[in-house]
């Protein structure tokens, strides 16, 4: 330990297993400085007004953007980095062939020289928080210590941070979160506006200590210790041995002219519009219908007395995908943003605001890009070079969303009707279809494949699967994941409906067959409808569908029954190769696959077989 660090502990922390890991761990660390966070507007007006003195932080123009700044991170600091995320359980058996394993005695030993000294010259932030509305029945307790001011303000936004987790906590257990920018500071060494460690990185959980250490990187799920860390992948260990879900979820209410409201959780990977979709505008044709956001990324469900599933946000912002945002594709996103926001990685106006790609029709005239430079539209026709990087995010108090739902804080969660299923899927998989019962339905959700996004390190564009959209984020066998589920169905005495989606079929042009957005309006519609007993649905190859007949059109009337069929067409051959590319995923879980899916995988390839080349909804219109 330095002999300058202060290491006294605030009177109200009492928490007698905290006070030995944090002394244990400023004794690693060995930063200059602790800070303990209390979570108040006042300390985040501070670190903020800090990060814009050490360059971390731009304010934007606050007549444009009040209370708002812009931080460029790295360039080698993007996204999350799967390929050094690790799942150290003690046996590799139970981390399973998705994820990264490493034998825990090992990663501990490589840990405890990586983070040896790793915060000299920095000050150690301690930041409790709650992931859930403090003392829910849901919700749970972590603490992270960090040496970014960057995560610290974040984890303000993103979780209920600060003094009143202790008062909740008591002397309970919690996870412990380490993180680190991996670049200590030599006396007197300049520091740079985004520390990270360019060599390595170590995104590292150890589900059964239910323990987090993360190390190199600054940037989103990496440094925001409470988002995939805890409430996806310790939470998900946590939800498979005390029998809940936590899953990879945005939470929407649809309100119906009748004033029947109906909650629906829906999981699809990552930057494929679950901030858009949470955020739905009805569009013409939907008067009197409402839809509000309870969340738009993670859902953590459990069963009530009642035997109804129900769900609570962890979270308390949105991270959301900044490019593409704009008041055409999601208004509600853009008001939730106009104050209060840290924005990372977009671009920076002459007049100190921020602009990232199709935020406008039309880009303006000049901008400093997410690397600094100076960008044009001219220099970006020559080069290729985007303004804002494609992961750019913004961080937002859920409470600024218009259209948040009255229930959003609710400690005991909102009661979920029906899980949503979808991919970013360029062919083969239509619009929507419901699975004929839970078994089927889980066996949709654990074959969703997508095309990669920028949200990860990787390809972008190729398909790959991602059971439950949970693909990066099972902290456990993922096999295990598919027998939680079926499990949790048999104690359930009427589980929830299953609908798979997919909003990105295009033609053979290129072109998007549907409209998306807003227009998603129309198939919530006939989720909630199917739901309420209310909608027609025809057997399909698949599973349950809507003819053209059973979805509405009001508002949309030149959307015509052609372009729907094309749209639900089910591709025998496309298909047949789909259900071979599942053999792939189960080949891999081998003896941790559930039984059923063998079975559920023969039932689909008979039903295929005997189906016509391009199976259509109304026979009589196939060619
Ligand atoms: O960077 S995050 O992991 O928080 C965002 C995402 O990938 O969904
Ligand atoms: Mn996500």
């Amino acid at each position: 330990m330095s002999a300058t660090v202060n290491v006294s502990l605030p009177e109200y922390v009492k928490n007698d297993r905290f006070k030995a890991w944090f002394h244990e761990m400023v004794a690693l660390c060995k930063p200059d400085n602790v800070h303990f966070c209390d979570g108040s507007d006042e300390e985040y007006q501070t670190l903020c007004e800090q990060m814009v003195q050490s360059g971390t932080f731009k304010r934007l123009n606050p007549a444009k953007r009040p209370n708002s700044f812009l931080a460029l991170s790295d360039p080698s600091d993007v996204a999350r980095v799967e390929d050094r995320t690790y799942i150290c359980s003690r046996r590799k058996e139970d981390a399973g062939p998705t994820n990264n394993w490493i034998n825990p005695r090992e990663m501990r030993s490589t840990l405890a020289k990586i983070f040896d000294g790793c915060m000299q010259g920095r000050t150690m932030y301690v930041v409790p928080f709650s992931m859930g509305p403090l003392g829910s029945r849901i919700a749970q307790i972590g603490v992270q210590l960090t040496d970014s001011a960057y995560a610290a303000v974040n984890m303000k936004i993103m979780t209920r941070m600060g003094k009143k987790v202790w008062d909740v906590l008591g002397n309970n257990d919690f996870v412990p979160c380490m993180h680190s920018v991996g670049a200590p500071l030599a006396p007197g060494q300049q520091d740079v506006a985004w520390p990270c460690n360019k060599d390595q990185k170590y995104i590292v959980h150890f589900p059964e200590e239910r323990e987090i250490w993360s190390y190199g990187s600054g940037y989103g799920g990496n440094a925001l210790l409470g988002k995939k860390c805890f409430a996806l992948r310790i939470a998900s260990t946590m939800a498979r041995d005390e029998g809940w879900l936590a899953e990879h979820m945005l939470i929407v209410g649809v309100e119906d002219p009748q004033k029947t409201k109906t909650y629906l959780a829906a999981a699809f990977p990552s930057a494929c519009g679950k901030t858009n979709l949470a955020m739905l505008i009805p569009p013409q044709g939907f008067e009197g219908y409402k839809v509000t956001t309870v969340g738009d990324d993670i859902a953590w469900i459990k069963t009530g007395d009642d035997g109804k599933l129900y769900a609570i946000n962890p979270e308390a912002g949105f991270f959301g995908v900044a490019p593409g945002t704009s008041d055409k594709s999601n208004p509600n996103a853009m008001e939730t943003i106009k104050s209060n926001t840290i924005f990372t990685n977009c671009a920076l106006t002459p007049d100190g605001d921020v602009w990232w790609e199709d935020m406008t029709d039309t880009p303006p005239p000049e901008l400093i890009d997410w690397q600094g430079q100076a960008w044009t539209p001219a220099i970006a026709k020559e080069t290729g070079r985007k303004a804002a990087h494609p992961n750019a995010r913004f961080t937002a108090p859920a409470h600024q969303c218009p259209v948040i739902d009255k229930e959003w804080e609710n400690p005991n969660g909102v009661p979920i009707a029906a899980f949503v299923f979808g991919g970013r899927r360029a062919t083969t998989v239509p619009l929507v279809y419901q699975a004929v019962n839970w078994n089927f339905g889980v066996y949709l959700a654990a074959t969703i494949g997508s095309e990669m996004t920028a949200a990860a390190a990787g390809t972008i564009g190729q398909v790959r699967r991602d059971p439950f959209a949970m693909l990066p984020f099972c902290g456990y066998h993922v096999g295990d994941h598919f027998n939680h589920w079926l499990q949790f169905g048999r104690e359930l005495p009427n589980p929830p409906r299953i609908f798979g989606v997919n909003w990105f079929r295009k033609n053979k042009d290129g072109k998007f067959l549907w409209p998306g957005f807003g227009q998603n309006m129309r198939v919530l519609k006939w989720v909630v409808d199917r739901v309420q007993g209310r909608a027609a649905a025809s057997e399909s190859p698949l599973g349950w569908m809507p003819r053209y007949e059973d979805l509405s059109w009001k508002g949309l009337e030149d959307f015509s029954p052609e372009k729907f069929d094309e749209l639900m067409t089910v591709d025998r051959e496309a298909w047949k190769q789909e259900v071979l590319s599942h053999e792939e995923l189960f080949a891999k879980l081998y003896d941790r696959l559930p039984k059923e899916f063998i079975w559920m995988r023969e039932l689909m390839q008979s039903s295929l077989w005997r189906s016509p080349e391009h199976w259509h909804l109304e026979p009589e219109r196939a060619e």
